[in-house]
């Protein structure tokens, strides 16, 4: 995996001068550029224009991809949820945080393996990188979904967010009839959101809200969680641009639902509106973008399909590419990266220490030797990889879309993914194999042994938890959940 152009002298005069809190094109009288952190729901790797749709609309966001950098080995930390949000919050893998699944889980009491007890609450002893923010001098909110804990103790407000606006327990729009909660059309039934007119759209709202707050802070800086509920199921959007989709279906395209392709356009409006505030504002020159998703696509039920993530293979919460190749992309108007194309392989652990560096808000020691995340900078300025030589995956936990108790570990081409269910590994090299086809755990032994024992290793090195044997495990009703 290698990249990109070098940009090292550009970079480090801008930086310095960024640092130094003096940059013209600042609009906040302390200089500090703002930074709006986009993670959309469930967004898979080929779910844009630029990431190779067929069929999805998205040309507000390509457009971003053109004027910041696009990623092409992107990875979310979990195949789920939860966890990703976590990593992206604390810098720190879902293993070490013992936050491994999606609060609260698939239960399948007769499985093989016993799944071991997780944290399903962002633990308070953690920086979150709100708190990083908040604490350099931001105003500091989160709008959209959260999924971070049950209690209100655990959602955003107590999480270094000075507002929280939409964030709770949820991790999906909720569907009520009896309280005729009706997911993404208002009233929507969230205790962080004040209803709106009926039948208003969740996605359009929490966009409003967050131009409302660009609106009222453009003098002082800020960092803004836009976590989209959007595009998760239930699939559900705005009339006419189902309709606009269903006329476009062509059983030759790859991508083929018309209300997720509508799901997808209201992502795009919505960043399409944010950008127009920020320019309308005079601020889009100061302000930070990372756009990116917490998992891979959905693929859904063969009667009902969400989306198709190939060329890789199988999608959010399975074991392979699919499920954790994410679209990822950073504006950042300051560095001179414009139009920049990264290989090098990157995971949601290092949105914390690359978006406080490029703010120039310092890690404490101690926290930092606590992180899993790298920063992104030089891989941006062109200096060459990150300081790491290897991502990891530990999901100890069963997931009705097929994932197993499973670890893997992606080192330069090579993915090696150990099944704790059948005690088998599985190995591949994804420059030759995207798609995980060909399973080369036989004929490269020397490669598998090196991987596994690395990836041994680093659960250790983690304290990452696992699952154990099942006195229950009924064979019959493994399937089965409670
Ligand atoms: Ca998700």
């Amino acid at each position: 995996m290698k990249s990109m152009i070098p940009q090292k002298h550009t970079f480090f005069i801008m930086l310095a001068v960024l640092m130094a809190g003096t940059l013209n094109a600042c609009k906040n009288e302390v200089g500090k550029p703002n930074v709006i952190v986009i993670l959309v729901d469930d967004l898979g790797a080929t779910d844009l224009g630029c990431y190779g749709s067929d069929f999805y609309q998205t040309p507000h966001i390509d457009q971003l991809a053109g004027e910041g950098v696009r990623f092409t080995n992107s990875y979310s930390s979990c195949t789920v949820c939860s966890p990703t949000r976590a990593s992206i919050m604390t810098g720190k893998y879902p293993a070490r945080q013992h936050l491994t699944d999606w609060i609260e889980g698939h239960k399948y009491p007769w499985a093989k393996l016993k799944v071991p007890d997780w944290q399903m609450y962002l633990d308070s002893a953690d920086h979150t990188l709100a708190e990083a923010f908040n604490n350099a001098g931001y105003f500091t909110a989160h709008v959209g979904k959260w999924h971070l804990g049950e209690l209100e103790k655990d959602w955003p407000e107590n999480h270094g967010f000075d507002i929280n606006i939409g964030g709770w327990a949820k991790g999906a729009p909720h569907r009520n009839k009896t309280k005729g909660y009706k997911g993404y059309f208002a009233p929507y039934g969230n205790p962080r959101l004040e209803d709106g007119p009926d039948d208003e759209y969740l996605t359009e709202r929490l966009t409003s809200e967050v131009c409302q707050l660009i609106d009222e802070k453009r003098n002082e800086p800020f960092f803004i969680n836009f976590w989209l509920y959007n595009v998760h199921t239930p699939l559900q959007a705005c009339e006419d641009k189902i309709e606009k989709y269903s006329a476009l279906i062509d059983s030759t395209k790859r991508h083929q639902n018309p209300v997720y392709a509508a799901m997808v356009e209201h992502t795009d409006e919505a960043v399409g509106k944010v950008i127009a505030k920020l320019k309308e504002e005079g601020l889009y020159e100061n302000t930070i973008i990372l756009f990116s998703s917490d998992n891979g696509g959905l693929i859904g039920r063969k009667k009902n399909k969400v989306t198709n993530n190939y060329p890789f293979r199988h999608g959010k919460g399975g074991m392979y590419e699919g499920g954790v190749r994410i679209p990822t992309i950073l504006y950042a108007p300051h560095n001179q990266s414009k139009g920049l194309v990264i290989d090098e392989a990157v995971v949601s652990t290092d949105y914390y220490p690359t978006l406080t560096q490029l703010a120039g808000i310092a890690i404490p020691d101690k926290q930092k030797s606590a992180m899993d995340g790298c920063s992104w900078l030089p891989l941006l300025n062109g200096e060459g990889t990150e300081d790491r030589d290897a991502i990891y995956w530990h999901y100890p936990h069963y997931h009705q879309e097929g994932a197993v108790p499973y670890s893997a570990i992606r080192m330069g081409d090579w993915k090696l993914i150990e099944n704790f269910e059948s005690g088998e590994s599985e190995l591949y090299n994804l420059k030759d194999d995207i798609s995980e086809t060909n399973n080369l755990i036989n004929s490269d032994t020397t490669k598998a042994q090196y991987l596994k024992d690395k990836l041994n290793d680093w659960r250790l090195s983690v304290n990452a938890q696992m699952p154990s044997v099942n006195p229950e495990y009924d064979k019959s009703r493994s399937k089965k959940k409670r």
